[in-house]
């Protein structure tokens, strides 16, 4: 039922640089996750769960690995009318210029979204790690007659002042909205939260930019073409006017809109029990199928790593670390702390003579090297005996193979490290 009633329209990300270097030549949907995933394959996963199977991801540019990897991963029945189409910002006669911001999105689509029939359009964030059973969410929306409502978590002090932070009233509706508040404005905006959430200090309700709205309140609000974002404009404007309500969610959530929020919740996955998790049956995060042989390791200590299909590794030692797939890493090498996203494709034995003769290291990683707190794109090459020892000892910089974030060093995609490089 819910299926025919709901369009789901998932927000792929401004003009942003947040996730730069990773976004350099790749729309921010198709930034890999845990080795294997793309970021878009997370709301999607969640939106199929639970039977929503009609959406539109957003996106400022159109690029090839999007589109080659929700065709060939979201393939749906004949006989079904689910999709997930991407709608990049277009030049038309009315719109000359890249979507605004979120709501400037959603207005600028709204002609595709209304070929569709629908009741409610929930709107997600495409770069956040979190599993939600948005049919809960439905059902409260519809059982309490609501016009608005967004998904709510608790969060303390210092996250407070990255989000949308709400109160209240006893039935659940939002009665003031106040987007990212700086800290000396926090004082008064505490609610009443769970005994757990009070022991983690998390007194303040945090908008998680997820919204279901009524289709015809949606068209109402923007049909005013000053209102640019939900969070600034569209969401404190409405809680006065409309029925506004929150959802109260608790569990695993993160934004991973920028490097090191991405690092971590990328290294996050290797712990023991890891809070968002990949091997939960009942919610698969779906991806491409792709049909790789399995990883092939030798001599290598791993200890707390994921090692994606494919992958063919002679390392002496791996740890924290998500080596994703078709990776090559030599012999006598340590990779610690390390988000390698892995290749496109396999460099046979002729290639490997061709980079020989070119004086080119192969794809992956070589031999002798010592890599700590970095993230390598995809089909990077870094040569033998490199060292590269990120850290917060090393400031921001941008170079011309690589670029260092919050004492991250992302190396580019397809970038060339040389033999005996050290950082
Ligand atoms: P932010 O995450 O800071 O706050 P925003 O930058 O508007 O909000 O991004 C929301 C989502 O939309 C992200 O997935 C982003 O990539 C995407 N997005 C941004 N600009 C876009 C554009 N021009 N076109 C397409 N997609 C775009 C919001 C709310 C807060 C709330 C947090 C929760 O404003 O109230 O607390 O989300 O993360
Ligand atoms: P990225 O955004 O990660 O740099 P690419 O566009 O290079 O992505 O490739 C994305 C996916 O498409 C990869 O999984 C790769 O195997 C596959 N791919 C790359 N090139 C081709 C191609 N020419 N034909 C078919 N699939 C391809």
């Amino acid at each position: 039922m819910i299926n025919k009633k709901v369009l789901a329209i998932i927000l792929g990300g401004g003009q942003g640089s947040r996730l730069y270097p990773l976004t350099e030549k790749r729309s921010k949907p198709a930034v890999s996750i845990a080795g294997k995933y793309r970021l878009v394959d997370i709301p999607i996963s969640n939106c199929i769960h639970c039977d929503i199977k009609r959406m539109f991801v957003l996106t400022q540019f159109n690029s090839a690995s999007l589109n080659r990897h929700i065709k060939n991963t979201y393939v749906f029945s004949n006989f079904s009318d689910a999709f997930v189409d991407i709608l990049a910002a277009e030049q038309t006669p009315d719109n000359k210029t890249w979507f605004q911001g979120t709501a400037d999105a959603v207005r600028q689509s709204m002609h595709h979204l209304l070929n569709h029939e629908f009741e409610y359009a929930l709107i997600l964030s495409g770069d956040q790690l979190y599993k939600m059973d948005f049919d809960e969410m439905l059902k409260e929306h519809m059982s309490k007659n609501a016009d608005i409502s967004i998904a709510t978590l608790p969060v303390n002090p210092k996250d407070a002042t990255q989000f949308g932070i709400l109160k209240t009233d006893d039935n659940n509706f939002i009665s003031s909205f106040t987007e990212k508040p700086s800290l000396d404005k926090l004082p008064g905006w505490e609610s009443e939260v769970g005994e757990e959430m009070k022991k983690e200090n998390r007194h303040y309700l945090a908008s998680m930019g997820i919204y279901i709205f009524n289709k015809q309140l949606l068209i109402d609000i923007l049909s005013n073409p000053d209102t640019i974002d939900f969070g600034k404009e569209i969401i404190p404007n409405s809680i006065e006017k409309h029925k506004v309500l929150a959802y109260q969610y608790e569990g695993y959530w993160t934004d991973i809109g920028n490097v090191s929020a991405f690092f971590e919740a990328n290294l996050s996955l290797t712990d023991d029990v890891p809070q968002f998790d990949l091997f939960n049956k009942r919610s698969t995060v779906l991806t491409r199928p792709r049909i790789l042989p399995p990883a092939k390791i030798s001599g290598t200590t791993l200890n707390k790593s994921m090692i994606a299909e494919g992958c063919i590794i002679n390392a002496k030692e791996i740890e924290n670390s998500v080596i994703g797939i078709r990776s090559r890493i030599g012999k006598d090498t340590v990779v610690k702390n390390t988000y390698m996203i892995g290749s496109n494709s396999y460099e046979d034995l002729s290639d490997l003579d061709e980079n020989h003769s070119k004086g080119i290291p192969n794809t992956g990683v070589g031999d002798r090297c010592n890599i700590n707190n970095t993230i390598i794109d995809k089909d990077a090459r870094i040569g033998n005996d490199v060292v590269i020892n990120g850290g917060s000892h090393l400031e921001d910089a941008e170079e011309e193979s690589y670029v260092i974030k919050d004492g991250i060093v992302v190396i580019k995609s397809r970038s060339v490290i040389k033999d005996g490089f050290k950082l």
